[in-house]
């Protein structure tokens, strides 16, 4: 620490010293020292659990124009670059000493090269600017998911988008940091030059690097959430390798209570990839959100039990209308804290494809000022609002959340779906008949068409892994061979597979909500109470029951 005190008082007030050196924990203290000589910041703020210090986020991300308010009391508007708006997977990369490999389907550049690469564009990146120190949570604090995590940043926007997704962490520090094997995610974001819209300018220099022997993520160059928000899909990542480590499994998956005949409660969680559905499911009229993208499994007194990683929804806001999503449509209509990112801004007020009201011929979106027609820097023709275009709430703010949903132990597992974007081959819903059945012929074998949730062609067939491809930060067989193997000795969910998206003629065979009725048929299977035809590849509805079930 001693060494730190002089760098670390030059940059900050006192309070921000005090809440820093509180912590008493010299790795915090090296990381955010490192940061300052790297980034050289013009000064450094550091923020606790306190109300004042998320309002001040908050307010720094508006009065630094990163956000601009709307018309609705506690909604605002955040937009990135024209080319930043989704996960950029082709500079993500693992950064792996000189000795090792990860696996070849993984992105990895040679541990010190990347450093090198990474580190020059970060160098000075922070000058002229405030940088953010922070505290956050994934999973429920004071529980065993819980992973503490430090977030340094000069975008409020991804501080502010942090502080709406993840649990306040810095008493979490406090607490978990006077054990022997205290082990925390470090993530170093650096937007780079800006441009008059405050979008980093050089988005062909932009890079994702994860360095898991120090647990930490470096991104530079970007401000979509997908690249920056450290404890989204940098730390699944770490995650991933983290619960190898122990004997627990994360997943990108929602989570959610189906509720049965007589007030029964069964829970299930779903893998669908990107954009395939996670949170249309987990907002099915009438039943409750547990989480939508992010989900920790582990064995608990003999139990499967999965809890939510995140505080809220970082959600697709293509195609959310009055009559699919009725819950996320008000929340989207009245005060109370969102970020709308990359939607179609005029006179105040936010548009998108495929809601409600009619969109207007202009307004300010991903492009700057647009007309309808207009065409974008790289020649196309740009859509009002960007199909990858997100709201920001949190779970508090969902009138279908689960009350329960933030259990510290969790919640018990009965079912697990994987599903993708597949237009000609599963069928819409189906059982596996075991655990290593639906691991391996559902989940390890799950093929689904790309989205505009990552950049690059949309409707090309992949293998995705658990949904989970873009995520592994290990060998595929060993990432495999863990799901098959966890809760080996205990009672494990019935596994399903689902697809939403058949199609005929160019045509989706089913409608938006008709997952629902497959959602119910699961909660009766697992509890044994409709019979189902074995189809050879796993059993699937009977006619009567599906009938009974639509009306
Ligand atoms: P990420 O947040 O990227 O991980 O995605 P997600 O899996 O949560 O995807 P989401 O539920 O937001 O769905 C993305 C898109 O799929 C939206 O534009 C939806 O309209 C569309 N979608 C969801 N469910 C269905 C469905 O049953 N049928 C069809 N045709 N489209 C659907
Ligand atoms: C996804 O792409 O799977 C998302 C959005 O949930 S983000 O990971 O933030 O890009
Ligand atoms: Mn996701």
């Amino acid at each position: 620490m001693s060494d730190y005190t002089d760098l670390l008082k030059s940059k900050m007030d006192e309070a921000s010293f005090e809440k820093l050196t509180a912590l008493n924990n010299a790795k915090v203290n090296e990381f955010v020292a490192y940061a300052i000589e790297l980034g050289e910041p013009d000064t450094v703020w550091v923020g606790s659990d306190s109300d004042e210090d998320v309002a001040y986020t908050r307010q720094l991300a508006i009065s630094n124009k990163e956000e601009a308010k709307l018309n609705i009391e506690g909604h605002t508007v955040h937009f990135d670059g024209y080319f930043d708006q989704a996960r950029k997977k082709d500079v993500t990369k693992y950064l792996v000493p000189a000795d090792a490999t990860l696996d070849s389907k993984l992105n990895q550049v040679e541990r010190e090269e990347g450093l090198a690469e990474i580190e020059g564009m970060q160098r000075g990146a922070y000058k002229g600017r405030q940088m953010l120190v922070r505290f956050f949570c994934l999973g429920p604090t004071d529980s065993v998911f819980a992973i503490p995590c430090l977030q340094i940043t000069d975008s409020a926007y991804v501080a502010h988008s942090e502080d709406l997704l993840y649990r306040r962490g810095y008493e979490e520090f406090k607490r978990q940091s006077t054990n022997d094997h205290f082990e925390f995610f470090k993530f170093r974001h650096c937007t780079g030059e800006v441009d008059e819209r405050m979008t980093s300018k050089n988005y062909e220099q932009n890079r994702v690097y994860m360095d898991h022997t120090q647990n930490t993520v470096m991104s530079v160059n970007t401000q979509y959430a997908g690249n920056t928000v450290g404890l989204k899909k940098l730390s699944l990542r770490l995650a991933i390798r983290k619960a190898d480590k122990e004997g627990w499994l994360a997943e990108h998956m929602f989570a959610m209570r189906v509720n049965g005949p007589e007030g029964r409660k069964s829970y299930f969680c779903g893998a669908f990839p990107s954009a395939c559905g996670k949170t249309a499911t987990a907002m099915i009229p009438g039943e409750n959100i547990i989480g939508d993208d992010l989900v920790y499994f582990r064995v608990i007194d003999g139990e499967f039990r999965g809890a939510n990683v995140e505080n809220g929804i970082f959600g697709i806001i293509t195609d959310v209308n009055s009559a699919d999503d009725p819950v996320i449509w008000d929340v989207l209509h009245k005060p109370g804290e969102v970020i709308f990112s990359n939607v179609l801004i005029n006179a105040g007020k936010p548009y998108w494809l495929g809601m409600d009201d009619e969109i207007p011929s202009e307004g300010e979106n991903y492009c700057g000022e647009w007309t309808v027609g207009m065409e974008g820097p790289n020649g196309v023709v740009a859509t009002p609002s960007h199909k990858n275009a997100r709201y920001t709430v949190q779970m508090s703010d969902l009138v279908n959340a689960d009350p329960d949903w933030d259990n510290k132990s969790g919640h018990p597992i009965n079912g697990i779906v994987y599903g993708g974007r597949d237009s000609d081959t599963s069928v819409p819903v189906r059982e596996a008949y075991s655990w290593e059945h639906g691991v391996c012929t559902m989940g390890a074998t799950l093929e689904s068409e790309t989205t505009a949730a990552t950049i690059g062609a949309e409707g090309v067939r992949n293998w995705n892994v658990m949904s989970n491809m873009d995520f592994l930060s290990m060998s595929v067989g060993r990432y495999i061979a863990n799901n098959l193997n966890f809760a080996k000795d205990i009672k494990r969910p019935t596994v399903f597979g689902t697809n939403y998206f058949i199609k005929k003629d160019g045509q989706f065979l089913n409608g938006k909500l008709d997952k629902a009725v497959w959602m119910k048929w699961m909660e009766l299977r697992v509890h044994g109470e409709v019979e189902a035809i074995d189809a050879a590849y796993g059993r699937i509805p009977k006619f009567e029951d599906l009938q009974r079930l639509f009306k």
